[in-house]
């Protein structure tokens, strides 16, 4: 009997792969994604010992090893910020940890075409308790000439500018993400041999899904078109395409990806006291819209196309929904409905 062909794809062969397929491609792009995947692996293996941090050293301290322990996301910050600075193929980054973006400043970062945008590891409030959490990307070519350091300009781009958009999940296993233009695709690590294998081609968003995320405890400070659809959910039965699950991790990576793979409906709305939400536009709700869209799902801002919406400031948030698109235009009836009523009765 013939060996069955268990060969399967290496992060590596598969940008290798995809460049063979793109004989115009200078392969800058594949190096940043590898180079992504390589501080992803060394993130891991930090993020899976957060649990012992008595041993290692609460961050401040100095640990066993007489080392400065930092916290894990600043921790994760310096190694994507690192592989990126060393690498051939980015400018330079933003980031959630850094107040300012940072220019890479030498001959070959200055060449480089391309800039990231991190959130280096969301959700870290639920290390200590063992919830998944996980890192956010967005890459996008730069404006300003090869050769000059980059400026803001470079990051403040509308989301429909993105070449590609990623994250890594930290999870009962490593899941790393990325979408381009060409489709979405999952690679799982495996540690035996410590590379991300192609466990998820071309990943679709479910049309419809059941699932349906949101912080029940702000409910009384979102608005009407947001209760009116939450209640929508609420009374989901099997005669109207329910019943519906509510889920709600609270580390959007995790909720987000979930409903990605399974089908559902991930919201942030505003709030009475904070009308644009929590989440970040540049390095948490572009990179998920980016990624969902091309997977076949919509996420906007509640009134507008979240890829379109043009950025001031490098840290600024939005109110953000998104996930399946049968569930999405439900989403935007209720708001809609309300939005008609209020104008008519204000
Ligand atoms: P809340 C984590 O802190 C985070 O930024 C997202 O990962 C998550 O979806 C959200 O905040 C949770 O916020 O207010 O519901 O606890």
């Amino acid at each position: 009997m013939n060996a069955v062909n268990r060969t399967v794809l290496t992060l590596d062969e598969f940008t290798i792969q995809s460049l063979r397929t793109l004989p115009s491609a200078t392969g800058e792009l594949s190096t940043l994604l590898r180079d992504i995947g390589l501080a992803a692996k060394r993130v891991n293996v930090e993020v899976n010992k957060a649990g012992l941090v008595d041993i290692l050293g609460d961050a401040g301290s100095v640990n066993v090893q007489g080392e400065d322990v930092k916290k894990l996301d600043i921790y994760a910050n310096n190694q994507f910020m690192g592989v990126l600075q060393r690498g051939v193929s980015c400018a330079g980054i933003a980031s959630e940890e850094l107040d300012e973006f940072v220019g890479f400043d030498d001959e070959v970062s200055r060449n480089s075409k391309y800039v990231c945008l991190f959130d280096p590891l969301d959700g870290s409030g639920n290390i200590d308790v063992n919830v998944s959490i996980g890192t956010i990307f967005a890459v996008y070519r730069r404006l300003t000439p090869l050769g000059s350091p980059v400026t803001l300009e470079d990051f403040l781009q509308p989301g429909n500018k993105q070449v590609a958009a990623g994250y890594v999940v930290y999870g009962s296993s490593t899941m790393l993400v990325y979408a381009t233009r060409r489709g979405v695709n999952g690679f799982t690590l495996d540690p035996s041999i410590g590379e991300f294998c192609l466990s998820h081609p071309d990943i679709k968003c479910p049309e419809q899904g059941t699932i349906y995320s949101v912080n029940h405890g702000h409910f009384f400070r979102y608005d009407d078109g947001v209760k009116k659809y939450i209640n929508t959910c609420q009374n989901k039965t099997k005669e109207n395409g329910g019943p519906y699950t509510q889920r709600y991790i609270g580390s959007m990576v995790a909720d987000v990806h979930r409903n990605l793979i399974k089908g559902g409906l991930f919201m942030y709305p505003g709030t009475t006291d904070k009308p644009r939400g929590k989440l970040r536009l540049l390095y948490e709700a572009n990179p998920f819209a980016f990624i969902v869209e091309v997977a076949g799902g919509v996420a906007t801002n509640g009134s507008q196309r979240i890829l379109d919406v043009e950025p001031t400031q490098l840290h600024q948030r939005t109110p953000l929904f998104i996930g399946s698109k049968g569930m999405m235009a439900e989403l935007e009836s209720c708001l809609r409905q309300e939005s008609a009523t209020e104008s008519v009765n204000p």
